[in-house]
């Protein structure tokens, strides 16, 4: 049976109301087994443009499951994207408060800002740098709205791929005067190693990543808009996130980004 679009509004609801309450909820696909990836990718743009009526601004797009880390370890060997709107911007100098989260976990990440306009099927590297004004290091704060955070491809799609929050650090860099794929990092959680990574764990290269997510756009008639942050992906497993914890990413010349997680 295949799911009609008026069904959707439904299970936009059922994700809403799981992030709005903090409280966990089913695959909708155990309900729904019949839903398409295209239907996630459409449910997921329909649940972004309610936000955007409702007050949220889009601040760009995220891109997930593009380290083999991360593949592995939610058991789905395709990257997936989503949006970033701006009731997801955190700031390293608030506490992010660990009550208005489900299960959160956080994880490092590489933040392109984009400088003009990118779209196109055929769109390379090359040309991500170029559309590029600078780099930054970001934490990405996860959350899915699903049952002990264990979902499918078309689940964690439909959730704008558990997007929860994120912080940018305040190091930016022309992406032309680095090696994106050479960065190094390494994640601690209260002063102890909690993960380490690099940039070439990014589909390779993270400016590979972010292209690839463009030719993935073009399919929809979309693109990425000047102003846009984008979110490349995690360089390593994502860490449970708890109150009181203090997160520091470390990228070498790529400079810092921290998380204090309150009550
Ligand atoms: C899906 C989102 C993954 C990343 O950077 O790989 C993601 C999840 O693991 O919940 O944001
Ligand atoms: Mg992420």
């Amino acid at each position: 049976m295949t799911v009609v679009r008026e069904q959707f509004l439904e299970m936009i609801d059922v994700l809403a109301s799981a992030e709005r309450t903090c409280r966990e909820v089913p695959r909708l696909t155990e309900q729904h087994p019949a839903l398409t990836i295209q239907d996630a990718y459409a449910m997921q743009s329909q649940w972004i443009q309610q936000k955007i009526q409702q007050g949220a601004r889009r601040l760009g797009v995220k891109l997930g499951l593009t380290s083999q880390a991360k593949q592995q370890m939610m058991g789905i060997h395709e990257a997936i994207y989503g949006y970033l709107v701006s009731d997801m911007l955190a700031l390293e100098w608030e506490p992010v408060s660990r009550s208005t989260l489900i299960h959160p976990k956080i994880e490092p990440e590489i933040a392109f800002m984009m400088k003009e306009d990118l779209a196109g099927a055929s769109v390379t590297a090359e040309d991500v740098i170029r559309a590029t004004s600078y780099v930054a290091p970001a934490l990405e704060i996860i959350d899915s709205r699903y049952q002990d955070f264990k979902f499918t491809h078309v689940d964690v799609v439909a959730d704008n791929c558990s997007s929860a929050r994120f912080l940018i650090g305040s190091t930016w860099i022309e992406p032309s005067t680095v090696d994106l794929k050479s960065i190094g990092m390494v994640m601690s959680k209260n002063g102890a190693v909690a993960t380490t990574g690099a940039g070439a764990a990014v589909l390779g290269d993270p400016a590979e990543a972010v292209a690839w997510c463009v030719r993935k756009l073009a399919q929809q008639n979309e693109g990425l808009k000047k102003g846009d942050i984008v979110l490349s992906g995690a360089l390593s497993e994502a860490i449970p996130l708890n109150a009181g914890d203090t997160i520091q990413a470390s990228f070498g010349i790529l400079g810092t980004v921290s998380c204090h997680c309150g009550e």
